[in-house]
């Protein structure tokens, strides 16, 4: 089966409008292509750097607010200037693009753009016969962010064509230096919004240190949370000198364990909403059996003292050294997320003394 398309999809800098964009990220996933979405009020930095690190096929932005001759033409120079011209960029924004403006856009390097009243179904297509053949062999990467996104897609596109889980993966990653930690629970729980701001404390603490998210890999049909190449790709990151590297699952259910079998993580974090239901739920989720840190996020919600209660009785059912932190995630500079960095700092300590020791 041929690989579905990726591609990155965002909304310009000064740019509040994602109501349209929105919908087409939902049709474009509706037929099997995999969006990334940035989101909106960002910068051409932003857009080429996601989309190399993500290895998209293109970039789709949409755009209101005006401005978007220059900022199209940037995005396709600055894709250009970092070696990355496989990159496509195509886009839209209603009545604000004029057919004039178009056109100098395209002799500029865009290659297409969708005015009001084109169907949904007319731009799935686009994406579909514009970027849905096989990569022509690309040239060595110029750098190494680009090599390393290449080589993950590689490993990605190997398992497509029905390659197996090797045991190798773990014992490589198991001997590096690389701290691994798993971050899961159900969607809408935080789970992003609480990994970015520890990857704030983290550059914070040490602004040299390299920290790589394996964010919500498409899971491509495999049930769990986890994409069957994650193994490999964990193994790539931990080769490629990170000093963390930070796992998120999509959205699970009740039932999901996604690091338990194949023990790829050092520490497992385990990310709740207080709205979960009565109590009962609780013990369907098989996680708060196994993760080191469960998180209730969201604490300011009204709910989540009794949720904090709730899941204390049934971490204490376990009789297991596990910590239970609350945190308010949107919330910059939060004590709880402040907490919860100090455990897995903590215990990054530890490890290392005792690998030391080892040694
Ligand atoms: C809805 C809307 C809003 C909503 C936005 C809600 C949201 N979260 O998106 C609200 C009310 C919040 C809003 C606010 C503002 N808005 Co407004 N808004 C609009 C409006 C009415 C519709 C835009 C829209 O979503 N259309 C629906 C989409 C699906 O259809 P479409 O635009 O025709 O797009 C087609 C194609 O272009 C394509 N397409 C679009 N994007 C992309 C991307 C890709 C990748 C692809 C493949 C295709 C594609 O898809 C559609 C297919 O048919 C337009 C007017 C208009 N008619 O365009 C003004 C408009 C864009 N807004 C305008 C302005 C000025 C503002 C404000 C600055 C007003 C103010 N002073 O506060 C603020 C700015 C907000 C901000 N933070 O940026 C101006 C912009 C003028 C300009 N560029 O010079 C417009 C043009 C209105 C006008 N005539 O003055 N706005």
């Amino acid at each position: 089966m041929a690989a579905p398309i990726r591609i990155l999809t965002a909304v310009p800098i000064c740019d509040g409008h994602d109501s349209a964009i929105n919908t087409i990220n939902l049709e474009f996933i509706r037929h099997g292509i995999e969006v990334v979405y940035l989101g909106y009020h960002r910068s051409v930095g932003d857009i080429v750097r996601a989309a190399i690190q993500e290895d998209v096929r293109a970039i789709g932005i949409s755009s209101y607010n005006g401005g978007h001759i220059e900022f199209f033409a940037e995005v396709v120079a600055l894709l250009h200037k970092k070696g990355a011209a496989d990159i496509k960029v195509f886009g839209g924004g209603g009545g604000t693009i004029t057919h004039d403006d178009a056109a100098t856009m395209r002799r500029k390097g865009v290659d297409e753009i969708f005015f009001a009243g084109t169907s949904l179904e007319e731009m799935v297509r686009f994406v579909h016969q514009r970027y849905g053949k096989p990569r022509p062999k690309r040239s060595r990467a110029k750098t190494s962010d680009i090599e390393l996104a290449h080589k993950l897609t590689e490993i990605e596109e190997s398992y497509g064509k029905g390659k197996r889980s090797t045991s190798n993966a773990q014992r490589s990653t198991s001997k590096s230096k690389t701290r691994v930690i798993g971050f899961t629970g159900p969607g809408g729980a935080g789970k992003t919004t609480l990994i970015d701001e520890l990857v704030l404390r983290f550059l914070n603490k040490d602004p040299k240190s390299r920290v790589a998210i394996l964010r919500s890999m498409a899971t491509r049909g495999q049930a769990g949370g986890l994409s069957p190449a994650t193994q490999d790709c964990l193994a790539l990151l931990a080769r490629s000198d990170f000093d963390y590297v930070i796992i998120e699952t999509v959205g699970t259910g009740q039932e999901a364990m996604p690091f338990q079998k194949n023990g790829i993580v050092d520490q497992t974090v385990l990310v709740m909403n207080p709205d979960y239901g009565s109590r009962l739920q609780l013990q369907k989720i098989v996680m708060l059996d196994l993760a080191d840190i469960v998180v209730v996020n969201k604490s300011d919600l009204q709910r989540a003292k009794t949720a904090h209660t709730e899941i204390e009785q049934r971490l204490e059912q376990n009789r297991r050294a596990q910590r239970l932190v609350d945190t308010v995630a949107k919330r910059h500079r939060d004590s709880g997320v402040d907490k919860l960095f100090g455990l897995i700092s903590a215990s990054d300590k530890s490890k290392r003394g005792k690998e030391r020791k080892k040694s």
